[in-house]
């Protein structure tokens, strides 16, 4: 893994030194994107009903039945989620509503605003 990233780097720099100064410049801000960026998918982020299930404030995370996810590609089920902001379970009472949104942090699904209904 280290050695082809290393293998990699080495292609690309190679090539921004032979190719013409302007497609260098586009290498480079392709390169700048952040990882998850190019594997989000087409939907922003935004709110999903969902009613809390279990809050485990001792490990940050929410156990919610939630509607679908299209940010993630989800269809509605009940699972628990680590939560961006811990804080914020100290809100949430079981077996009530809440609106959830959701994102991958580091390419796992997490809550990252959880707001009662
Ligand atoms: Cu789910």
């Amino acid at each position: 893994m280290k050695r082809n990233l290393i293998g990699l780097a080495t292609v690309c720099a190679t090539f921004a030194f032979t190719l013409p100064a302007q497609a260098a410049d586009d290498m480079a801000g392709m390169q700048m994107k952040p990882a998850a960026s190019t594997s989000a998918s087409t939907s922003a982020p935004k709110p999903v009903e969902a009613e809390v299930r279990k809050v485990d404030t001792a490990n940050g995370k929410v156990t919610l039945k939630h509607g679908p996810i299209e940010n993630l590609g989800m269809s509605a089920m009940t699972m628990s989620f680590p939560v961006k902001d811990k804080a914020s379970l100290a809100r949430l009472k079981e077996g009530s509503k809440v609106r959830a949104t959701f994102d991958k942090v580091n390419g796992v699904a997490t809550v990252t605003n959880i707001e009662p209904e």
